[in-house]
């Protein structure tokens, strides 16, 4: 089965918008992980593996975003009579990519998550076990159940129930994740200093807000009124965009400038930030 995406005659504006999201989401990831590799000196040794944490993850969706931008490229074709693009023979475009790169990046982030959050040895490996099984477990779960959107569109004949099945069980996963984090937070933020624990108080709160979305952009091909229209692939597209630089680049970026305080109050506070 192949996802709702294809299903679609989309308008010049749709498709390219659409197109151009990928391309901006990539070059966004690119230019991160120069950030990245620019900033990891300047923090001390026990935070750098956030900062090359933070560079697989750019890495990765780099990568799966140029592949989407190559597929999307690729899967439709342009109608000069009626200016739309639709499906080229024998081509599928997939959103499959992105499950496989969050398979990789949500363990990467909720690693990162716990080492600025000042876990290590025996803690960090407990904690690491649950939340990274957990993340990975919720990507599975709503992997297999993406197959089913276009029974759940109503553009292919069988039930969409296994949609909403699968779908309904990365939810329950999802939850068990933020509340597994939230414990995490709570003890972790005790130990940062305050500025630091400001910062992570903020990229706590982008995490649920963006890891929300997600859940939220499966569900459209399976709530009528909205399923049926080309738009609102455009909007799905925009909001995978826009959940992917906040749960990945902005929050990579909240997690490193944690770890520089942390940095510099642990290094004697000789930071210029701390004496003006
Ligand atoms: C799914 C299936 C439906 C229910 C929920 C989901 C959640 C997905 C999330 C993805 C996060 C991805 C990140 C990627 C960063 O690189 C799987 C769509 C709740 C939270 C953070």
């Amino acid at each position: 089965m192949i996802n709702y995406e294809n299903f679609f005659t989309y308008a010049y504006w749709e498709y390219e918008v659409i197109r151009h999201m990928f391309s901006f989401t990539a070059a966004v990831f690119a230019a991160s992980l120069f950030y990245f590799a620019m900033t990891v000196g300047q923090a001390a040794a026990k935070y750098r593996t956030t900062f090359v944490i933070s560079g697989v993850v750019m890495v990765s969706a780099t990568l799966e975003l140029f592949l989407l931008w190559l597929m999307w490229n690729r899967a439709f074709t342009f109608d000069a009579a009626t200016m739309t693009f639709s499906i080229a023979e024998g081509q599928v475009f997939s959103n499959g990519y992105r499950y496989a790169n969050w398979l990789i990046d949500v363990p990467m982030l909720l690693t990162q998550f716990l080492i600025v959050l000042q876990f290590a040895g025996a803690e960090l490996r407990s904690r690491w076990v649950k939340l990274a099984g957990a993340g990975a477990l919720m990507i599975v779960l709503g992997y297999v159940g993406q197959y089913y959107e276009p029974q759940v569109a109503g553009f292919a004949e069988g039930s969409g129930a296994p949609f909403w099945i699968w779908g309904g069980l990365s939810w329950l996963v999802f939850f068990y994740l933020l509340y597994a984090a939230n414990e995490a937070v709570g003890t972790g933020k005790a130990r940062l200093e305050p500025r630091a624990a400001g910062l992570m108080q903020n990229a706590w709160i982008l995490l649920i807000v963006t890891w929300f979305i997600y859940g939220f952009a499966y569900m459209i091909p399976g709530i009528p009124g909205i399923n049926d229209s080309s738009t609102w692939v455009v909007f799905r597209q925009g909001i995978f965009t826009f959940a992917d630089v906040c749960s990945k680049a902005v929050f990579g970026i909240l997690l490193s400038q944690v770890a520089l305080e942390q940095s510099r109050t642990e290094e004697g506070g000789s930071g210029q930030r701390r004496a003006a």
